[in-house]
């Protein structure tokens, strides 16, 4: 794989990949949610690419990220595989959880990508545990939580940027301010211009940057990693960005209008990046057609994997809870394996 890297034109290529790859997986996994393929809920990251492209491009391989319930775009800037991500959308026991997470929960820990989750603000406790365990072990990666405008306000937030305050923890938390939690406008949940004010409370510094330009993010974050490595503990970086579409698949948005959407696509993320790596001479507008093009075939074979792929077995509903397995589990794994999970919970 290409390294994620702004300051090389093949890293520049790479991230303009990625930017691609999460908006077509998005709008897809969008379509064949509508068309009833994909169980549960789904989030869409479409117009925030820059923000988990440019952070992750700002890191090394192997930190660590911490993600939200919005979490596609995350895994793809992270590196992972759209095949195995569309396996656990649909899911099926390829999917990287084995088809028992779902689109809000891909985790892939070898990668760094510690997890998606439906808890909204459970981003930064992780990200503060994992940042512990660097520090214990004298490590020097960093650990990055990410975190939407409505979880600013979330307690286990406050917990999680407080403990890594205080213990000069190499953790980052990057805020997604993307205008809106669900329909709630930022301007109703928060009586502050700049969320990344909130940095104050806890003596770390709070930088506020255009989330649309992956510059801009990559800089920010860039910096932030350098005083997390330093051992002078974490940063907020909040990135204002904006989500193209509802707050899930489905949302009727009564809550804006077609012109602040259309606003905000003239500084579209992908579009600004792929005009200035023209400008550079590093692209022509048919490398991109190209790109898109093979992108698209990319995802259509992604879709395929997943549509093929097997279901996971009743039992394997007993697997992966537990480091060591208690016996019990296994009784109740044995009894889902012989008559199918039918009588799987039955047991008195
Ligand atoms: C602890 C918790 N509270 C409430 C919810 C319901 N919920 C899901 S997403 C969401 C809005 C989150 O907004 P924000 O943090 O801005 O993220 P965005 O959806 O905009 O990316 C809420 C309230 C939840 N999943 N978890
Ligand atoms: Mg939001």
């Amino acid at each position: 794989m290409t390294e994620l890297d702004l300051d090389s034109a093949d890293g520049r290529q790479e991230a303009l990949r990625r930017m691609v790859t999460i908006r077509a997986f998005d709008q897809e996994a969008g379509n064949r949610f509508a068309d009833g393929e994909i169980p549960g809920f789904v989030h869409l990251y479409i117009g925030e690419e820059a923000v988990g492209v440019g952070t992750c491009a700002a890191l090394e391989s192997d930190d660590y990220i911490a993600s939200t319930h919005r979490g596609h775009g995350h895994c793809i800037a992270k590196g992972l595989d759209p095949k195995y991500m569309m396996a656990e959308l649909y899911g099926k026991a390829e999917g990287y959880c084995n088809g028992k997470g779902g689109s809000m929960h891909i985790a892939d820990v070898d990668a760094g990508m510690l997890g998606a989750n439906g808890i909204v603000g459970a981003g930064p406790p992780m990200a503060t545990g994992a940042a512990l365990s660097i520090d214990y072990q004298d490590r020097d990666e960093v650990a990055v939580g990410f975190l939407g405008d409505g979880a600013v306000a979330q307690g286990q937030v406050h917990e999680a940027i407080n403990l890594a305050s205080t213990w000069d923890l190499p953790a980052i938390f990057v805020v997604e301010n993307n205008h809106y939690g669900e329909g709630t406008p930022v301007e109703k949940q928060h009586n502050l211009d700049n969320l990344s004010d909130t940095a104050q409370a806890y003596d770390i510094p709070g930088v506020t940057v255009d989330g649309m330009d992956i510059t801009a993010v990559a800089e920010a974050v860039a910096e932030a990693r350098d005083r997390a490595r330093a051992g002078d503990g974490p940063t907020m970086v909040e990135a204002q960005t904006y989500r193209y579409r509802g707050h899930y698949e489905g949302d009727e948005e009564p809550y804006r209008d077609d012109d602040e959407i259309e606003r905000w696509k003239e500084q579209d993320p992908i579009e600004s990046f792929k005009d200035r790596l023209i400008e550079r001479g590093e692209l022509t507008q048919e490398e991109f057609d190209d790109l898109e093009s093979e992108i698209e075939s990319t995802i259509d074979d992604a879709i395929e994997y997943a549509q093929a792929a097997d279901y996971p077995e009743p039992s394997a509903a007993y697997e992966d809870m537990f480091v060591d397995q208690p016996p019990e589990l296994q009784h109740f794994a044995n009894v889902a394996r012989t008559d199918g999970g039918a009588n799987g919970g039955d047991h008195r």
